[in-house]
């Protein structure tokens, strides 16, 4: 075992190429396990997590893992637990009733309040404040995938915590043992440092007197979009005239440089041989980004998600498969959990409303808009992809109307998509309710950098991520 050996608990649903990517980019080498012995023996141990408490702690349970686990953080061995991987640390979790966590933090895991303004999931970047005692976790921003939170500090831990309508636990660090509840794989380069950290047995972190400042908002997210066909990314008006734009992993790596808060990647190629191409495209843009992931095109089954999570992304939309088949939406959210499941829809004026168009715009539904977002919710949808198909590419800016029609009647995230030009139509976009703003042109004809449209959001009044 070398000394930059770090093992990651396979959890079976978890983005563990985010984690393995992560893990590199902070100079260690990732191996994945599901060895109980592994686990007992491992000098490093990543406990990640997505999906839901109870599948989790049976999962862990079923394999042998959940002693290992117990007994390694018990004797404060160098363990990270991520997201649902410090749920599972605790006692019980409103989302599984009757199921015993691992115990070792007294305190129950319980439901995000949300509001208005503030959509469950929690799926965005949020501040980190650490509290008296030094720990791993440095001030800053990290990225969140949660409806669930541990909402008491528990007693001798090291704490972090975050506001999001109420304060919460962001980490808690015992000795070597340090548990988050974002994401650090998927917060950029002050993630990886965190990772870089732990790995090395701690750094010199200045403590905090503060607390997190009070959210009544979210930050919006600024979510540069790569159409790809055939292994390049593609522009065009309206879905059509396609005109090649540059390489993906490129691309993404720029967008992030440029203080991206998020990539969507979706695979616009026609024919079904083209999906090894897209498996190789994923595998590429995750080994270049660390921010999270979503991609789409074609997702017909749980078996194209998990493929998809497996070669790197952290989120999948599905489109045309949902609408032909309503319940892919539940059994993707069932077994990913929501945070995975992004619902793409692709919306036509008419008729004194919306309707949903499938296959690349070039199929009536019959679906109204509206009433489609609310049934993708209600199935277990994460977020909701929204797309004016009459705005792609035109440079118009976003159908306002549209998002404030399925952003008033839906409690999840709502991303703007198609149209935009302008800051203005971002800004515009985000104070009609959407969550966050997808954008292509805008940022492939590089009229604007992502960080030129953050910085003149900021100056409109829109809360962003610095
Ligand atoms: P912009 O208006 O350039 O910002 O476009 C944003 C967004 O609408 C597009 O990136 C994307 O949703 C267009 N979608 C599809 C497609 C493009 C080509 C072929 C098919 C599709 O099926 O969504």
């Amino acid at each position: 075992m070398t000394t930059r050996d770090v093992f990651i608990v396979s959890t079976g649903s978890a983005n563990l190429a985010s984690v393995c990517s992560a893990v590199e980019r902070a100079g260690g080498s990732p191996i994945i396990t599901q060895d109980p012995a592994a686990v007992d023996l491992a000098e490093r141990l990543i406990l990640p997590g997505v999906g839901s408490f109870g599948a989790a702690m049976e999962s862990l349970r079923a394999r042998g893992l959940a002693g290992p686990i117990e007994r390694r953080i018990r004797e404060n061995r160098p363990t990270l637990g991520i997201c649902l991987g410090l749920q599972v640390l605790c006692a019980s979790s409103e989302e599984s009733p009757g199921v015993n966590g691992l115990g070792i933090v007294p305190g129950r895991v319980t439901r995000l309040a949300g509001s208005s303004t503030l959509p469950v999931p929690q799926m965005t970047w949020n501040r980190v404040v650490p509290g008296e005692v030094s720990m791993d976790v440095s001030p800053g921003w990290a990225y969140y995938a949660n409806s669930f939170r541990l909402p008491e500090p528990p007693e001798g831990w090291a704490l972090a915590m975050t506001d999001y309508g109420g304060r919460f636990v962001a980490a808690i660090q015992r000795s070597r043992v340090l548990a988050c509840q974002f994401h650090p794989e998927l917060s950029g380069p002050w993630g990886i440092d965190l990772i870089r950290r732990w790995m090395s047995g701690g750094g010199d972190v200045s403590a905090l007197q503060v607390v997190p400042r009070a959210m009544s908002r979210p930050p919006s997210r600024v979510i540069p979009c790569l159409d790809v066909k055939d292994g390049r990314v593609v522009k065009g008006v309206q879905f059509g005239n396609l005109r090649d734009m540059g390489d993906p992993a490129t691309l993404a790596a720029t967008y992030e440089q440029q203080g991206a808060d998020e990539i969507v990647l979706l695979d616009v190629s026609a024919t079904v041989e083209s999906r090894g191409t897209r498996l190789r495209t994923v595998r590429d843009v995750r080994r270049a980004i660390s921010i999270p992931l979503t991609v789409g095109g074609g997702v017909r089954s749980k078996e194209d998600a998990a493929a998809l999570l497996d070669a790197g992304a952290d989120k999948v939309s599905v489109n045309t498969a949902a609408v032909a088949d309503p319940s892919l939406i539940h059994s993707l959210a069932e077994v990913f959990g929501r945070q995975c499941v992004v619902v793409a829809i692709d919306a036509v004026r008419g008729n004194g409303g919306w309707s949903v168009v499938v296959r690349s715009g070039s199929t009536q539904s019959g679906l109204d808009v509206v009433r489609w977002a609310k049934e993708a919710e209600s199935r277990g949808a994460g977020e909701i992809l929204l797309t004016s198909h009459d705005r792609d590419g035109t440079r118009a800016g976003y159908d306002l109307e549209l998002l404030r029609a399925v952003a008033s009647q839906v409690g999840i995230p709502v991303i703007a998509s198609g149209g935009a030009s302008t800051p203005d139509h971002l800004a515009d976009a985000l104070h009609a309710g959407a969550s966050a703003v997808l954008a292509a042109s805008i940022f492939h004809e590089s009229e604007y950098s992502v960080g030129q449209v953050k910085s003149s959001l900021a100056e409109r009044g829109v809360e962003v991520r610095p």
